[in-house]
């Protein structure tokens, strides 16, 4: 009698601890089956686009890739990614004119610029050739006269070849703030023993031939595998919260009146930029192939793109069966060193990194941050720094209120801003967030002087 009641006992405890609806009478089949379901949360259509589909995609998206590269005057008036910028700021404009600032944003705003306060865990990193001084020393002096010499946050250099006194003696005197010389570890810039280096020299000249920027270049492909996943475990970032990417050469336009770092920490995001952009597809054919093969290994660390905060149309047009090509140029990056040591974020660079992409084709590290950026994180992690004015090459954001201009704010002409040009993915942006250009504004008018009204 004892042994039959102790049967259905154990009976109705199994029934009751095995999920409904599935097969699974292990531990281990349990847990194969929750990753499978997982997985499916993360491709919710069984069937990709029709060959039409992805044939139309494919023109889009290339047709915006020219278009970066034509003249941006003609460019202006059309509509990028089916969102009229024009129409969305003076849109805007006027929502903003008619705002009163509610207490708790003033409130927020006394703090973000408040230069007395603690200085938040932040710094710029700047990766870096001894051959680059000027261009660097330029960067810095926009910086520092624009922002940093009310706040002096470090500045961090690194390079992979010792700096020579000259860097170090030229660079200190840019700044008041604390300067650090950092030597890039020789195993994160050399070939990891599974690349096949006579291939990746092959692959090289393929590019090369091709005439594709940095195709042939191997210094290239070490210096986006170390931006990609080796640059924030840098022990000179230990004690970050935050990092500033700075390049040689950069301009930044407008007067910062606040911090940027601090915005970062007040608001808890975790990765800032200022221009979005198409990638060239032929420097990353198998990019998107190995992410999504990491993303159904590693349903853990992926949001639920099901999930209305969901990123993933940042990055796909189709559900997540192609990639688009848009990505946040992180030449200029603000982001969390936390997220970018996380388990999730450096499982992908480690993943891609043993697919070989970085050295057989040239995968940058700019599709590869902002794709973990949006499989990973949501909506409110992320923020558009639309009030910093900002050139790198030939491509410049440049914020659009004319007051901005007339106050001697910002110097740029937001006729040229690269927020117009049809290859822009920053109206893409804005739909993704479901949210406007004016919104990301944190620049605040004086009650008394107010620029606005
Ligand atoms: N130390 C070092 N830094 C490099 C090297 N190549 C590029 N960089 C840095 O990496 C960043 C990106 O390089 P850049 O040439 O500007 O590439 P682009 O912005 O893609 O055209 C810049 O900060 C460069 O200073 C290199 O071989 N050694
Ligand atoms: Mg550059």
């Amino acid at each position: 009698m004892g042994i039959i009641v102790l049967l259905v006992i154990v009976l109705i405890y199994r029934s009751s601890t095995i999920p409904k609806n599935s097969y699974c009478n292990s531990s281990t089949d349990c847990y194969n089956l929750i990753r499978e379901k997982a997985a499916e949360r993360f491709l919710l259509h069984p069937s990709p686009p029709s060959l039409d589909q992805q044939r139309e995609q494919i023109q889009e998206q290339d047709n915006a890739f020219k278009a970066m590269y034509e003249d941006n005057s003609e460019q202006k008036q059309e509509k990028a990614m089916g969102v009229d910028m024009e129409q969305v700021i003076e849109k805007d404009e006027k929502a903003l004119m008619a705002e009163k600032l509610t207490m708790k944003q003033k409130q927020e705003y006394k703090v973000l610029t408040d230069a007395s306060l603690p200085r938040v865990k932040g710094a710029f990193v700047v990766l870096a050739r001894n051959s680059e001084l000027y261009a660097l020393r330029s960067s810095m002096r926009y910086l520092e006269d624009r922002f940093n010499k009310k706040y002096n946050y470090p500045w961090i250099f690194l390079n992979e070849q010792p700096f020579t006194e000259e860097f170090k003696n030229m660079t200190r005197m840019m700044t008041n703030a604390e300067v650090h010389y950092g030597l890039v570890p020789q195993e994160h810039w050399s070939y990891p023993d599974w690349i096949d280096q006579e291939y990746a020299a092959e692959c090289r000249q393929d590019l090369a031939d091709r005439n594709i920027v940095y195709g042939g270049s191997e210094s290239y492909r070490h210096m986006c595998r170390y931006q990609s996943g080796f640059f924030m475990l840098h022990p000179l970032l230990d004690n970050l919260d935050y990092y500033w990417r700075v390049e040689p050469g950069v301009k930044f336009s407008c007067e910062m009146d606040y911090d940027p770092f601090r915005v970062m920490q007040e608001r808890d995001l975790k990765y800032g930029f200022t221009i979005a952009l198409r990638e060239y597809r032929a420097t990353i054919p198998s990019l998107w192939k190995n992410t999504i093969d990491f993303a159904k290994s590693h349903p853990q660390y992926i949001y639920p793109r099901t999930r209305p905060d969901s990123l993933l149309g940042l990055v796909s047009d189709d559900n997540g069966w192609s990639y688009n090509l848009c990505h946040f140029w992180s030449n200029f990056e603000i982001a969390s060193v936390k997220f970018m040591r996380s388990e999730g974020y450096q499982s992908y660079f480690k993943y891609l990194d043993k697919a070989g992409g970085f050295f057989y084709e040239r995968w940058g590290d700019a599709p590869v941050h902002s794709i973990a950026v949006a499989l990973m994180l949501k909506r409110s992690d992320v923020h558009w720094f639309y009030d910093i004015g900002y050139k790198h090459d030939f491509f410049e954001h440049c914020p659009t209120e004319e007051k901005w201009l007339v106050n001697s704010k910002c110097y740029c002409d937001p006729d040229t801003s690269f927020d117009f040009n049809a290859g822009s993915c920053t109206p893409l942006f804005l739909d993704v967030m479901n949210r406007t250009a004016s919104s990301f504004i944190i620049t605040r008018p004086d009650e008394e002087e107010s620029p606005f009204l």
